[in-house]
């Protein structure tokens, strides 16, 4: 994955080799999966991190085949409910993702909340917003490896879009 830095209109006292360590961004992929779609909250869940200060590179709205939802899950193909959890995230529509922001990979398994919500906290995605673990409505890359490999699954490298966004200037220092 790209480290992406930009500099900053640096005044002539600042070190001449000062990176913004703030600025040193990641990308996470994170996907609504379809009980959160059917369920209408997908505005809820792209504004919170859309709020929190992320920005958005990439989104479409997909329904993946088994197949496609079992490679995406490859590391859980030895669990009892692998074979539900593939007909499931294929049973409809699932909006993928991916998100840019210092520490986006960590925070944003935060604010998604515990794999079960039941034991996610409230405040969480999960927490607040759905029971079960098998209709948890959302995916979150956890680790930088496994966000580049499942960005890589989800979006061909022309769908993610990098821009400058009007905040930035306001989150980063
Ligand atoms: P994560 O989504 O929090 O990363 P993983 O352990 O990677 O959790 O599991 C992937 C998905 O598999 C979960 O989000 C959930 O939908 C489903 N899952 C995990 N554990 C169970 C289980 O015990 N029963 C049914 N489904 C499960
Ligand atoms: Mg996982």
């Amino acid at each position: 994955m790209p480290q992406i830095h930009f500099s900053v209109c640096s005044a002539a006292y600042m070190a001449l080799d000062q990176t913004v360590e703030a600025a040193e961004l990641e990308r996470t992929f994170i996907a609504i999966k379809p009980d959160g779609v059917q369920r209408g909250l997908i505005s809820e869940i792209v504004g919170r991190f859309e709020r929190k200060g992320y920005k958005l590179v990439a989104i479409k709205l997909i329904v993946p085949t088994k197949e496609f939802a079992a490679q995406h899950y490859d590391d859980l193909s030895s669990r009892p409910f692998f074979d539900g959890l593939c007909d499931f995230l294929s049973s409809g529509p699932v909006v993928a993702m991916v998100w840019e922001g210092q520490g986006v990979i960590k925070y944003g398994r935060k604010l998604i909340g515990a794999t079960s919500p039941q034991a996610s906290e409230p405040g969480t995605i999960r927490g607040d917003l759905c029971v079960q673990v098998s209709r948890n409505i959302i995916h979150g890359s956890d680790g930088p490896e496994t966000a580049v490999n499942e960005i890589g699954l989800w979006f061909k490298p022309e769908e993610l879009v990098s821009y400058t966004k009007n905040d930035e200037k306001w989150l980063y220092e």
